[in-house]
């Protein structure tokens, strides 16, 4: 039985790519649901023959219908694991405990540091000598789940926003895939809240620098 993934993208889908190019036969994505109908991370799925949906978040006044329209949709999927990777709204609590400890997100900065939006050019204002991304289990405070994984990567003094962006997304695709399939390979294990990694509490997210 192979691990079933779900991933909700709003955009490029470069990390869904990442993710695509990851897979063994243990790993499968099974659907990519994006809340933007032009979203390039459909193309990406369906030049792969994975299913797609979309649910455009303009349709719904209200953030609740939303969400259990999107839930609806994904639970027919069956996930074991569902993948946050460039999406862009806010989910709501309801959403949030229906797939507690399977849901995850990739955020481009060192969490705590520079939750919600614009972190690049944040981390550039603060003169950070160093930036990054997390990969955190998803609860309902914003960008506020434990952090189970972050890559480090350098800010060079001629950074731009752009510039340090791209370099962050390398990191990207090298976290989320890994992070990924300790999942599907049973390597984590979430016991009342404590985070086991290879049979160890992870005490501190594991922590690497980009080459
Ligand atoms: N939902 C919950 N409950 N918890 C998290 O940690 C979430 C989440 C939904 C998305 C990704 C997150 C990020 O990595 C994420 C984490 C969107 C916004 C946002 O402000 C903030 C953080 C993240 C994603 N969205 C606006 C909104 O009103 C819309 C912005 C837009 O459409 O461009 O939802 O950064
Ligand atoms: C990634 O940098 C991801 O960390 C970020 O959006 C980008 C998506 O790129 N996520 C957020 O900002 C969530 N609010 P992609 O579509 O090429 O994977």
């Amino acid at each position: 039985m192979s691990f079933r993934i779900v991933v909700l993208a709003s955009g490029n889908g470069s990390n869904l790519q990442a993710i695509l190019d990851a897979c063994d036969p243990h790993m499968q994505v099974v659907g990519v649901l994006s809340n933007k109908p032009t979203a390039f991370c459909l193309t990406r799925a369906q030049h792969q023959g994975i299913p797609t949906a979309v649910i455009e978040h303009s349709h719904y006044p209200e953030r609740e219908p939303f969400d259990a329209a999107m839930c609806e949709v994904i639970d027919a999927w069956q996930p074991d694991l569902v993948v946050l990777a460039g999406f862009m709204r806010i989910l709501t609590p309801a959403f949030v405990n229906h797939y507690a400890s399977r849901l995850i997100n990739i955020h481009p900065s060192l969490l705590p540091k520079y939750k919600g939006l614009h972190t690049h050019q944040r981390a550039l204002e603060a003169g950070d000598s160093e930036h990054g991304c997390s990969v955190h289990l998803v609860n309902a405070e914003l960008d506020g789940g434990p952090v189970l994984a972050q890559m480090v990567v350098p800010v060079l003094k001629q950074d731009s926003a752009e510039t340090l962006a791209q370099r962050v997304h390398k990191a990207e695709h090298l976290i989320y895939p890994a992070v990924i399939s300790w999942f599907a390979h049973q390597r984590l294990q979430l016991n009342h809240g404590q985070i086991v990694l290879d049979g160890e509490p992870l005490l501190n997210p594991k922590r690497q620098y980009l080459a």
